[in-house]
């Protein structure tokens, strides 16, 4: 069979600012919370690999591009760094290094007809803003306005794709819940305030974009993850989904498509006095100020069960697992070196629940990939690494994407998590998931992986048989 796509679909990868330009002396950025925390705290990271050694992407962007060709790319998505444009948040001063170096990146991306998708917040709250609160506090959301105003007068000229956010849920399960991301806590609360301004910013964000008339399109990027009760039939097993589907899902999801939270979380919200300061202006702004487009990111599924195991509330106060168990399937297919599930019609699921539940807005696959530990081990004589377990998991997922198109998904392009191997946060170098892999040992050493050749065939085909 052949799966072919529709014209002008979009093929490329993503990556973060963050997680790829690296730190060089003399560049003018400022402490983010990793850059902090990595300081604070270096044993936190695997191996000891701080945000400091990356793969170098500020020095070696040119390279980057030819090779982004090389592996067929026609877009290709990336995030300005805050810390890094505006390093002093008190006086606002811009950082002429950054808006040169994002300039020129740009640039060469659109010489190359590789255009660039700009994302603003991936994960990496500037530290001065951190010492103030972060998220939790509602001054930023007016320092996140002027930061992606600059973002869209310095660039926006040439960029027409903008993002707000990446994953604005990971910046509240990783910070207030689950330990991942600074400012470690476990609170709530917090997280319910975080979402809330995140989703105020967006909508702030996005009113700014519109007022500019730059004639390029505004949206936010979700990692949605379908979730799915162990048993349909059973209401207890469908009713814990819902909530988590609530909480983790449409929490985002709504706002940015429909203009309001979702009722049922409302309430959960209120039942569980977690109620965020809100004021009715804002919601009028969320209300008019949704997206234009939409980024799925799409890893894996959820799988729930109602509440079996004894709540033990402590002194941190409620979790969402208070409230449901996650269900461990047998004979799931398992990614067995990053430990998350592999179900590849979880992604037509997503496609087809916003075809029919959320105005089948425009939207794309803006990462789905594979993190492998240890892919040294499959280098051929050329010293190419052979990830065909990488070239399957990329087919399998499309086909599932070809479906929902036939069906009459508004999905318009898949871009792959990740171009080169990068720094993942706490996970910093262990699974890697680019078509490129980096020698962090060689200077960054940059060298095709064998998936890349493949995508570029892709890429030119427009499909695959
Ligand atoms: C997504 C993030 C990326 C990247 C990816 C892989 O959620 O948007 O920034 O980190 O996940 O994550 P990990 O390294 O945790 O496997």
């Amino acid at each position: 069979m052949k799966y072919q796509f529709p014209e002008n679909f979009w093929w490329g990868s993503a990556a973060s600012g963050p997680q790829t330009e690296g730190v060089f002396e003399g560049d003018g950025k400022a402490q983010n919370i990793w850059d902090f925390w990595y300081e604070e705290k270096p044993e936190k990271f695997f191996n000891g690999v701080g945000p400091d050694k990356t793969s170098q992407v500020y020095k070696k962007y040119l390279e980057d591009i030819q090779l982004m060709k090389e592996t067929g790319h026609n877009s290709f998505r990336t995030s300005i760094q805050w810390s890094r444009l505006i390093p002093n948040t008190q006086t606002r001063e811009i950082n002429q290094k950054a808006v040169d170096f994002y300039n020129d990146m740009i640039d060469h991306l659109l010489a190359n007809k590789i255009e660039p998708f700009m994302n603003l917040y991936h994960f990496d709250m500037p530290m001065e803003l951190q010492n103030k609160g972060g998220w939790l506090n509602r001054e930023v959301v007016d320092d996140y306005v002027f930061y992606a105003k600059t973002c869209f007068e310095l660039f926006g000229d040439r960029v027409k794709k903008w993002f707000t956010h990446n994953e604005p849920i990971v910046p509240v399960e990783g910070g207030y819940l689950y330990g991942w991301h600074y400012p470690d806590e476990v609170n709530l609360k917090h997280g319910v305030q975080v979402a809330y301004h995140e989703a105020l910013a967006s909508a702030k964000a996005i009113e700014v974009y519109h007022s500019l008339n730059l004639g390029g399109e505004i949206g936010i990027v979700l990692n949605l993850t379908p979730s799915y009760p162990r048993d349909e039939k059973n209401e207890a097993d469908v009713k814990a989904a819902r909530l988590v589907d609530g909480l983790f899902n449409r929490s985002f999801l709504d706002p940015a498509v429909k203009g309001h939270f979702p009722e049922d979380i409302v309430e959960w919200v209120k039942e569980n006095d977690l109620m965020p300061v809100t004021t009715p202006e804002d919601l009028q702004i969320i209300a008019d100020n949704t997206i234009d487009l939409l980024g799925v990111n799409y890893y894996q599924p959820r799988r729930v069960k109602a509440k079996e195991t004894p709540v033990e509330i402590s002194e941190k106060g409620i979790l969402p697992e208070d409230f449901y168990d996650i269900y461990d399937m047998p004979g799931k297919k398992m990614n067995p070196y990053r430990g998350w599930e592999i179900y590849e019609k979880g992604i037509y699921d997503t496609l087809i629940n916003i075809k029919d539940n959320y105005e089948n807005i425009r939207c794309y696959i803006s990462e789905n990939g594979m993190g492998v530990e240890g892919e040294e081990r499959f280098v051929n004589e050329q010293g190419m690494i052979e990830d065909d377990y990488r070239i399957e998991f990329v087919k399998d997922h499309l086909k599932w994407v070809h479906q929902a198109i036939q069906e009459g998904s508004a999905v318009q392009g898949y871009h792959m998590w990740t171009c080169m191997d990068n720094w993942s946060w706490l996970n910093a170098y262990k699974n890697r998931y680019g078509f490129i892999a980096v020698d962090l040992d060689q200077d960054g050493q940059r060298t095709i992986k064998k998936s890349g050749y493949w995508f570029k065939e892709l890429a030119e085909a427009n499909g695959f048989d």
